[in-house]
């Protein structure tokens, strides 16, 4: 069999806002749009996703929060309907979405060889969270490629955010190792903003950009400061520096999706492509991806 390999990394924010500003049937709210700059950089992120051949999307979401372990999506099919708990008045989407069970089978067993602790989510009727939803809609619209959900585990929560970028490097090595394994073509997806600090009240008209603006100018300059660094293919520098940044900025990044993805893939030392960044609600937000193809590599923005 020839050996797995990861296609593509991507950083995939998950404000509800994105999916409620494009209007997609799915959706039951619908708005008059708004945060084009992300939308649009998203779209083009999909067009490139549909030139790649691959067999799975592999995500690590924020908001499936598990306090024991790390968990996978372990049924092959979950449908229902997601209403987020904050933004009910912006996000309640239709999923019916296919799942890799033994890509996540594989994933979960390699990490608990590797000392993690794991486990399967085989309940039918679990709840999708929106993160999930959101990220692999505007990357993927057509829902056309099954996929594995990663829980993120709260170790930043119970210790600190240096154990937790210990602990999602350990398991994204496990997920590289399940993948070249498994003989299967797979894109990695990191769910979430950079900075966080957010606005704690909303407009009249939520998609109002007359409203819309960073939360302060620190957060900003250190959001600048690690796009600089995926743009120079210093992945290890910012690894390196993540508890600083997520502390100060009480980043997204707490829930090591993005240690993880650059963990399995080798701590890129190539630039990543830049398509977007704007901030949501206060949130700062770059959508970005690591091309390990020289050849298809591309200088976005
Ligand atoms: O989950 C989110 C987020 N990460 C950023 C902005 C707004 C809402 O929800
Ligand atoms: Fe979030």
């Amino acid at each position: 069999m020839t050996k797995g390999e990861i296609v593509l990394g991507c950083l995939a924010p998950h404000p509800p806002h994105l999916v409620y500003a494009e209007n997609p049937d799915q959706n039951e709210a619908s708005s008059e749009g708004g945060w084009e700059a992300l939308r649009w950089g998203y779209a083009r992120l999909a067009r490139k996703l549909k030139n790649i051949e691959y067999d799975a999307l592999v995500i690590l979401t924020p908001h499936w929060q598990t306090y024991i372990g790390t968990h996978f999506l372990g049924c092959d099919s979950f449908k229902s309907l997601s209403v987020d708990p904050i933004f009910p008045n912006l996000f309640r989407y239709h999923y019916d979405l296919k799942v890799d069970v033994e890509l996540s089978e594989r994933m979960c067993e390699i990490a608990d060889e590797a000392g993690i602790i794991t486990k399967m989510m085989r309940n039918p009727d679990f709840r999708v969270d929106y993160g999930t939803i959101t990220s692999c809609h505007l990357l993927n619209p057509d829902w056309d490629k099954p996929i594995v959900t990663v829980s993120s585990n709260r170790n930043r929560h119970y210790y600190s955010v240096e154990v937790m970028n210990e602990q999602a490097q350990a398991l994204g090595r496990a997920c590289r190792k399940a993948i070249e394994e498994s003989g299967k073509r797979v894109v990695l997806i990191a769910s979430h903003s950079l900075s966080h600090r957010h606005f704690t009240t909303e407009a009249p008209l939520p998609e109002d950009m007359s409203r819309e603006h960073i939360y302060n100018h620190s957060q900003y300059v250190w959001d600048m400061k690690v796009i600089d660094l995926m743009r120079d293919g210093k992945m290890q520098e910012f690894i390196d520096l993540m508890p600083e940044f997520t502390e100060q900025t009480i980043a997204e990044t707490e829930g090591g999706g993005l240690t993880w993805m650059m963990a399995a893939m080798g701590m890129p030392n190539y630039p990543a492509e830049i398509y977007g960044y704007q901030s949501v609600i206060g949130t700062g937000n770059v959508v970005a991806c690591w091309d390990p193809n020289d050849e298809t590599r591309e200088l976005v923005l």
